[in-house]
């Protein structure tokens, strides 16, 4: 009897649980667009190992799965990509350098620390520049933007494509971050806010003037759960599917800036395919970044609302208060544009502006 007792009750005792935690876990995605297109021959078989700094449920890990399952449709299971989620393998920074010396395959960075290889990328770190997801995608699928891409040519690193991490919004543990009028922008004063290691992310916040600390994305949850940094920016889709909320009580619908992500390959692997697999490869990264751009779009609203439904408090600007944030980073252009390139800058530009147009 005792033993019949005691398990009632933790069977009651596990429903409430689940109950109390009923989230669910992605938005209603869109399913993978059928895989089509021609078995390529045999040319061997391969195993890829591929790195990645975000979660299951991000978009960027069910694109990737997608991206593999297309590899292994079209060689009948020769080639074989296994995806590491979550930094395990190393970070951003680690990866790329992996690549080059081939101790990894592939790898899924943000384009932000990639501006060591190609100084262009920088490009997508200036605040504000791409006002609408709809000109960030035409801008990442530019000539310009496959330029960036080309000139990668001898890292020893194949950059793939561009895909979308997103717009980055505000979240720290300390206080609700407003723009009152008299401070101009956003009052981030006293506030230690991890950065991206790349140096316009660094003098964006400096500009703003909080503590920016530049740490790999693998560190940053124990960096806030031990208070080393208050604060961080990601997209809402990541603050949820790396539990950044966990340990961050409030957040800002900032929209910063939009950052991609770029999926690359080592050029040692891509050196030892045959041509009709590489082919295949750049189609199939393709596809997948579209896919992986789409997951994106669904997941961004859903995302902050299931950040609201698990206690984050976030506040959205006013229209005047992205305005005068917006003139507070304004130093940010002056002193990166010259060194990012005015042309550069006024190409994607035109193509924001032809896309505000349509
Ligand atoms: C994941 C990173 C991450 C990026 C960052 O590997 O570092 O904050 O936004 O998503 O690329």
């Amino acid at each position: 009897m005792t033993a019949i007792w005691r398990c009632t009750l933790t069977l009651a005792g596990a429903a409430t649980l689940t109950l109390g935690m009923a989230h669910a876990q992605s938005p209603d995605l869109s399913d993978p667009p059928a895989i089509d297109g021609e078995v390529v021959g045999d040319h061997g078989s391969h195993t890829l190992r591929m790195g990645i700094g975000l979660a299951e449920s991000s978009p960027q890990y069910l694109s990737s799965q997608y991206f593999a399952e297309i590899l292994d449709q079209r060689t009948e299971g020769r080639i074989t990509v296994n995806v590491f989620p979550n930094s395990q393998l190393g970070d951003d920074v680690q990866m790329m350098e992996m690549l080059q010396t081939g101790t990894l395959d592939m790898s899924y960075p943000s384009s932000s620390p990639a501006t060591t290889y190609v100084d262009e990328l920088a490009v997508f770190d200036l605040p504000f520049l791409l006002p609408t997801r709809e000109a960030a995608v035409a801008v990442m699928q530019s000539d310009v933007a496959q330029g960036m891409l080309d000139a990668f040519d001898d890292t020893g690193i194949k950059a793939l494509t561009f895909s979308e991490n997103g717009y980055r919004q505000l979240s720290n543990s300390v206080r609700p971050v407003e723009t009152p009028e008299d401070v101009g922008g956003l009052d981030v004063s006293g506030l230690t806010i991890r950065t991206m290691e790349n140096p316009v992310h660094l003098s964006i916040w400096e500009t703003l003037g909080a503590n920016p600390t530049p740490m790999a994305f693998g560190e940053l949850f124990s960096a806030m759960e031990q208070g080393v940094v208050d604060g961080q920016e990601n997209p809402w889709s990541t603050i949820l599917t790396s539990n950044f909320y966990e340990v961050q009580d409030y957040g800002s619908e900032t929209r910063h800036v939009y950052t991609p992500f770029i999926m690359m390959m080592s050029e040692r692997t891509w050196d030892g395919l045959a041509p009709e697999y590489q082919e295949l490869v750049q189609e199939a990264a393709r596809q997948s970044a579209d896919y992986e751009i789409q997951l994106s779009a669904e997941y961004d609203d859903w995302s902050r609302e299931q950040l609201v439904d698990r206690g984050m408090q976030i506040n959205r600007l006013s229209d005047d208060q992205v305005a005068a944030f917006q003139e507070a980073v304004q130093p940010v252009y002056d002193e990166w544009g010259p060194r990012i390139g005015e042309d550069l800058i006024a190409e994607v530009q035109a193509i924001v502006e032809e896309t505000m147009n349509e």
